[in-house]
């Protein structure tokens, strides 16, 4: 079983529903179980020129999950929830219904044609950063560094929107190995 840590991020259509469903639906896959869940936060997108406030805004989330699939399965697993919404690639850092990231998984170094873990940007974005603390106080990017430490030298840009965590407390209350703060 490792342990694996996923963003969620859209800012088309109805991205709080758009969350929810795909951390319901990423829970639901088999070899899956949760961890833990964030709340969403919002902030301005950022495309290949920079944060740009004319584009929808967008919603991101964390959620934590252990699983039995390896990396390549697991993204291939996301790309499919993705599919599921709606996803379109037009455009590379383009507006989207719903965007899955697979940004750790244990303390795995993975660098392949379709997948480098952990995910290269992770460490320089609020809105990955910031949910993912939510979720877990104590997490760790693997070679790089504690989440706390690493959003406080970014800066938290982004808004917490008050909306209960992607999943039911008591899921959050019975994670295993990590403090609950
Ligand atoms: N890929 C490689 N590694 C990974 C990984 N760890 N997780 C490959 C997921 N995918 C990974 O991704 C392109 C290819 O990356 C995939 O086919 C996969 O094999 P994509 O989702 O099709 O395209 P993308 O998301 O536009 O590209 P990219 O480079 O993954 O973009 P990012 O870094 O995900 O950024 N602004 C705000 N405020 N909030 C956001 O969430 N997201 C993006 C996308 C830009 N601006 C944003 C946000
Ligand atoms: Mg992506």
């Amino acid at each position: 079983m490792s342990r694996a840590v996923v963003a969620l991020g859209a800012n088309l259509g109805d991205r709080g529903s758009t969350l929810r469903a795909a951390a319901a639906a990423i829970v639901a896959l088999p070899g899956v179980r949760p961890v833990a869940s964030s709340r969403e936060v919002e902030s301005v997108a950022v495309t290949l020129d920079g944060p740009d406030t004319t584009k929808p805004r967008y919603r991101n989330a964390v959620v934590v999950v252990d699983t039995d699939l390896e990396p390549q399965e697991l993204l291939d697993a996301l790309h499919g929830i993705e599919d599921t919404h709606g996803r379109t690639r037009e455009v590379r850092w383009g507006d989207r219904t719903l965007d899955l990231d697979l940004v750790a998984y244990d303390d795995l170094s993975l660098d392949t044609v379709t997948l480098t873990v952990p995910h290269p940007r992770a460490g320089e974005r609020a809105f990955v950063l910031a949910p993912w603390h939510d979720a877990d106080p104590d997490a760790v990017l693997p070679g790089v560094g504690p989440v706390a430490d690493l959003l406080e030298r970014v800066g938290d840009d982004t808004e917490r929107v008050d909306e209960p965590r992607l999943f039911d407390e008591p899921t959050r209350a019975s994670r295993p190995e990590t403090s609950d703060s």
